[in-house]
């Protein structure tokens, strides 16, 4: 802003403040964006959350004349992997969010204030917005000490509890914010609990969307940004506050290589013939059958691959403890057994396989049923 002539200066504050200020459709005006392109956004939007194509002129109109939405973005203890990751979402993309449809008002990483100043912007979106602001966090909170983790001499859960308040939902987003995550790995050395562990008892009619994933798909965490501005509320949970649009099935139920597994071919080493003919990785640890996310379908790096496409298998970052759940090359163990008399005996593991599919689906239909995550003690029960 310095750079700038007084009067273009004047002109970008003005620009900036009709934005914000306006309605989503004015800011798309603004920023010379069609009525076209803007269709084309939509549509590509309802796809994503699995809406019929004869939704997109209506969520056109209702985003158009939606105002944009504020969002306060607070991050705990994490690695940074989910704010890496949402700057490389493509549908929506983090520019057309945060420049067409949102306010984000407070975000440390990507914010250009920083100190007092930051600080300001989040009492005053809290102050402006009350009770219509989106809460996003990421990272856990640590409850063994509260100066292991502060921000601006704030512990994380005086932060997080003061930032709800005014909050009409929470979005926890990556594996730390929905269950802990990586710090709450045994031994959890700072006490690190979830969003929700905290939020659940202290404000316990406050929605609370978990977008789980170690880091969580990109699309997913604009898709349901863009789901709340385009209806005004939260996308259907599962029992454990996942959208089901999104969490519904497992990466094995729609993993490309699933009809290798059916016919019980499995690669043994990540070497081996059956790994250069693109056979299921299960027997080398792959966590699919038992890790709900979209991964399989909506991918990653606009939708260029996703880690059982590039060669590994998944590794259950979206799980609840994944971490503590076993190795990552460790196959889940219910049906190493049956798979090994199959070898050798070409015709007998395509049957074994088929049996195997059989029992893993009857397993993962009951937990389904009941929208639960199938652990591995279910599978080797
Ligand atoms: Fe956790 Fe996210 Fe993994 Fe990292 O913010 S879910 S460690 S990708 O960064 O919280």
């Amino acid at each position: 802003m310095a750079l700038l002539h007084e009067s273009e200066s004047g002109e970008l504050a003005d620009e900036m403040a009709q934005a914000a200020s306006g309605s989503v459709g004015e800011g798309l005006a603004l920023h010379g964006v069609s009525r076209r392109e803007f269709l084309k956004f939509c549509t590509t939007l309802s796809a994503l959350l699995a809406l019929p194509p004869a939704m997109a002129p209506a969520m056109a109109q209702a985003i158009a004349a939606a105002r944009r939405q504020s969002v306060i973005w607070l991050s705990f203890q994490e690695c940074t992997g989910c704010t890496e990751a949402i700057t490389r979402s493509h549908a929506p993309t983090l520019e057309n969010l945060i420049f067409d449809l949102i306010s984000l008002d407070y975000h440390h990483t990507l914010q250009a204030a920083s100190g007092d100043a930051a600080e300001h912007a989040r009492e005053q979106a809290m102050k402006d917005n009350a009770g219509k602001y989106l809460l996003v966090v990421d990272g856990s909170i640590p409850m063994a000490n509260p100066g292991y983790s502060t921000i601006a001499g704030i512990s994380n859960l005086d932060m997080l509890l003061e930032s709800a308040k005014g909050a009409a939902a929470i979005v926890a987003v990556g594996t730390c914010a929905t269950y802990g995550g990586l710090p709450k790995a045994d031994p959890n050395p700072t006490g690190a609990v979830s969003v929700a562990d905290i939020l659940k008892l202290s404000h316990p009619k406050l929605p609370i969307i978990n977008i789980p994933g170690c880091p969580p798909i990109p699309v997913v965490m604009t898709g349901v940004l863009a789901h709340f501005l385009t209806f005004g509320r939260i996308p259907e949970l599962d029992a454990l506050g996942r959208p089901r649009v999104f969490y519904g099935e497992t990466i094995h139920d729609r993993c490309y290589r699933r009809p290798f597994y059916d016919q019980g071919k499995f690669a043994k080493s990540f070497d081996d013939e059956g790994a250069r003919r693109g056979w299921c990785l299960f027997e080398l640890g792959c966590k699919g059958p038992v890790t709900y996310n979209a991964c399989a379908t909506i991918k990653w790096n606009d939708g260029a691959s996703f880690p059982i496409q590039s060669g590994h298998g998944c590794i259950g970052c979206s799980e609840p403890n994944f971490w503590d759940a076993g190795g990552f090359y460790n196959a889940l163990s219910m049906p190493a057994r049956p798979l090994k008399v199959g070898a050798g005996v070409a015709a007998a593991g395509a049957a074994t396989g088929v049996a195997v599919t059989f029992f893993n689906r009857g397993k993962k239909g009951a937990a389904k049923a009941a929208h639960a995550t199938t652990t591995l003690d279910d599978l080797e029960k």
